[in-house]
């Protein structure tokens, strides 16, 4: 007697023996079992993940709806940053019993990431496929906040790279917003401006200081550049990062300097007020006040040092008692700075 196992179920049949003493009956029975698999989800999407350090894994479920008993073999095929702790011996999932392996990502490379994991058992050979997307940080980084070069101070630029969001594969980012923190003031964030996103690599902003660095003071003033969204609760903020501005151009020299007796032996002086500085043959208005230093010798060839500083003053006249002397020579010289 032969039994063909090509078909699953539970089979009972009646063989007859027909005879010249007495017909009689042989019954056959016989169960044909077959494993079947199912895995769930068809798809593993890990979705948008943020670069860090850590791993991750999602499970899946692999079921056997069929009435025997289902073995898996293996389970192979991924690369990094996907991986599995699977191992052998084979697993055994019974009928109507199902077995959990979780699949793992290891985030710390960003990418697009799709791989397929091959699923060895005694049922039908299948595979999981496995997706992510490994995104680095969002925040923008700044990359320098240095002096604007050629100018009256007040100001710096910030330079920074950009949010990998800000990028047509996300559409996410709409702008940056600046904000400065005075270092010496403690003061808290103060928004300074906005710069629309535009998927460029790097931005640039020119952000307003309230004072210049003098010989005896550097004014630090620290900003972040935050990465804005269509949401207003979702933003991306960078690390602070601080700098300083400089006046850089030097003012005009005095012009229409007056001597004339005030009666007696006080001698006074004025002058035109200087209002700018000069930079390739273009005026530029004064922001940090003018002092004009003043150096008096009775030799007409003297220098101006500290032993022929006679004052320093922001007015524009002032009355020198020549008293005791025959002559005397006099020198103004303009500053930006006290
Ligand atoms: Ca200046």
């Amino acid at each position: 007697m032969k039994l063909n196992k090509n078909i699953s179920g539970l089979f009972c049949d009646t063989l007859y023996i027909f005879n010249n003493d007495n017909d009689t009956s042989l019954i056959v029975t016989a169960e044909i079992t077959e494993p079947l698999i199912a895995i769930i989800p068809d798809t593993i999407d890990f979705g948008i993940l943020e670069m860090c350090s850590e791993i991750d894994s999602l499970p899946f479920i692999i079921k056997n709806p069929g009435n025997g008993d289902l073995i898996v073999n293996n389970v192979a095929g991924l690369s990094p940053p996907f991986s599995i702790n699977y191992s052998t011996p084979d697993t055994i999932c019974p009928i109507s019993d199902s077995s959990q392996i979780f699949v793992k990502i290891d985030k710390n490379i960003a990418g697009l990431y799709c791989d397929t994991l091959l699923i060895y058992n005694n049922a039908n050979d299948t595979t999981l496929v496995i997706i992510a997307h490994i995104t680095e940080p969002p925040d923008p980084i700044i990359n320098y906040i240095t002096d604007v070069p050629y100018d009256q101070g007040r100001e710096v630029v910030i330079n920074w790279f950009k949010s990998p969001l800000d990028d047509p594969a996300y559409k996410v980012i709409t702008g940056y917003s600046i904000w400065r923190k005075q270092d010496w003031a403690k003061d808290p964030w103060e928004y300074i401006g906005f710069t629309i996103a535009h998927y460029f690599d790097e931005y640039a902003f020119i952000a307003p200081t309230i004072s210049d660095s003098t010989e005896g003071n550097i004014p630090y003033y620290t900003f972040i550049v935050s990465a804005e969204t269509t949401d207003p609760f979702l933003f991306y903020d960078s690390e602070p990062d601080s700098g300083y501005s400089v006046d850089n151009i030097a003012p005009n020299s005095v012009k229409n300097i007056g001597l004339s007796f005030n009666g007696g032996d006080d001698l006074q002086m004025q002058w035109s007020e200087v209002l700018y500085g000069t930079y390739n043959g273009n005026l530029y208005p004064e922001l940090n006040g003018i002092w004009y230093k003043i150096y008096g010798s009775e030799d007409f060839d003297f220098e101006c040092n500290a032993s022929t500083l006679i004052t320093t003053t922001q007015d524009i006249t002032y009355i020198y008692n020549i008293i005791d002397k025959e002559k005397m020579f006099f020198k103004v010289i303009t500053s930006d700075q006290p």
